[in-house]
């Protein structure tokens, strides 16, 4: 593959309902679309996940577009590439801005699926033909629209309800959700929002049978999660904390998480998720997919990535109808009951639908080989 152009489709999509973290409110998703296209006029497709301010990592909208354009497209388009693998590879001597390296990699490996007619998720090694999902519920105001929007989304069929929490929004609002919904699959997400000194409160959680507790303590931390493990029976799943295979053993090796939650982009791309994926299969530790509040391209690549078999937990990749009015994709993202149908056409397996992204587009830059070369 000889990558001829990149394209940077900057996008402005607005969520249907504002999402609360411990760390923020999202209202608007700003992002990149990245589109390539090889010598055979073959394109692909990625997406870009890092907000607009630096809260859940220190990547931004601008970050990325900074490091895209001066440093990795500029690599991308200097020579041929083999297989998508190569590209973290060509990468390293970029240090970190994993979100800005995935959405590049993420085209390539669209591209590749592509140019060989095959679906991303075979060409990533995947077999799952059906991947079941839950929903991340950002934090509500009070217990019971907590409760009304659980039961929304429990009738929906969604697999596994993920509740947002920080302090004076824990104990007491997921008691009140297992109070009514005694026996789903429940979990919760602090974004980092506690430290070892809240250890009563998060001792407490172990009444409420969570599947899990996602990262509870510091956004870089390994340490404190190890001392949390040890006298939780709640088991810790690690977000913010694992940017690589590399973090991802230390990690289990000290005994920090019981569980990953492999986000494309905080981790580089589709092939250091996939290292991750193949370790955490070969030690025994689950993993699931987790979201970024992505649109539907990022979506299909999540969607690809869960269809390999260590994805054994609900991940967090709703349907597009749950964060937007009219999704960039065609079919957009449907779930059934939990469940959505991989698609099986060659790379994402969704059209791109060129006439909604335009509507979106806030920017359009375009890098050829030529003009760089020229
Ligand atoms: O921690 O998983 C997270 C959204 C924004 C930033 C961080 C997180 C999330 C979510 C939403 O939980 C996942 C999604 O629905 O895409
Ligand atoms: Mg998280």
């Amino acid at each position: 593959m000889s990558i001829q152009e990149v394209t940077l489709h900057r996008m402005v999509m607005r969520l249907k309902d504002p999402f609360t973290t411990s760390f923020g409110t999202f209202q608007d998703k700003e992002f990149f679309v990245i589109e390539m296209e090889d010598e055979s006029g073959c394109s692909g497709f990625g997406e870009s996940v890092a907000f607009s301010s630096p809260w859940y990592s220190e990547e931004t909208v601008e970050t990325n577009k900074h490091i895209m354009e001066n440093f990795l497209i500029p690599l991308l388009l200097e020579s041929p590439i083999d297989h998508p693998d190569e590209v973290s590879k060509r990468f390293e001597p970029i240090r970190r801005n994993n979100m800005a390296k995935s959405g590049l990699e993420g085209a390539v490996w669209d591209l590749y699926a592509k140019r060989n007619h095959t679906p991303l998720y075979n060409a990533l090694g995947g077999t799952k033909q059906q991947i079941d999902v839950g929903i991340s519920i950002g934090i509500q105001p009070t217990a019971k629209e907590l409760v009304n929007v659980v039961e929304g989304f429990v009738n929906e069929g969604y697999k596994r309800m993920k509740i947002k929490i920080k302090p004076g929004a824990d104990y007491e609002m997921l008691k009140e959700v297992r109070k009514y919904f005694p026996d789903i699959l429940l979990m919760a997400d602090a974004n980092s929002a506690y430290t070892l000194a809240d250890i009563d409160m998060l001792r407490k959680l172990d009444e409420l049978n969570l599947m899990m507790i996602e990262q509870p303590l510091s956004h870089d931390d390994i340490v404190d999660h190890a001392k949390l493990q040890s006298v939780l029976s709640t088991p810790i799943c690690l977000d913010e904390s694992i940017h690589s295979v590399e973090d991802a053993r230390k990690a289990v090796e000290l005994g920090s998480c019981e569980i990953i939650n492999i986000k494309i982009g905080r981790v580089g791309g589709l092939t250091e998720s996939k290292k991750i994926h193949d370790y955490c299969a070969e030690k025994g530790i689950a993993v699931w997919c987790g979201g970024m509040l992505e649109a539907g391209i990022g979506r299909a690549h999540n969607i690809a990535l869960t269809t390999l078999p260590q994805f054994i937990l609900p991940g967090d990749t709703a349907g597009s109808s749950r964060y937007w009015e009219k999704d960039i994709i065609d079919p957009e993202v449907f779930v059934d009951k939990g469940v959505i149908h991989v698609p099986s056409k060659p790379g994402i397996g969704y059209e791109v639908n060129r006439e909604v992204l335009e509507s979106y587009r806030v920017e359009k830059t375009v890098y050829s080989k030529n003009n760089i070369l020229a």
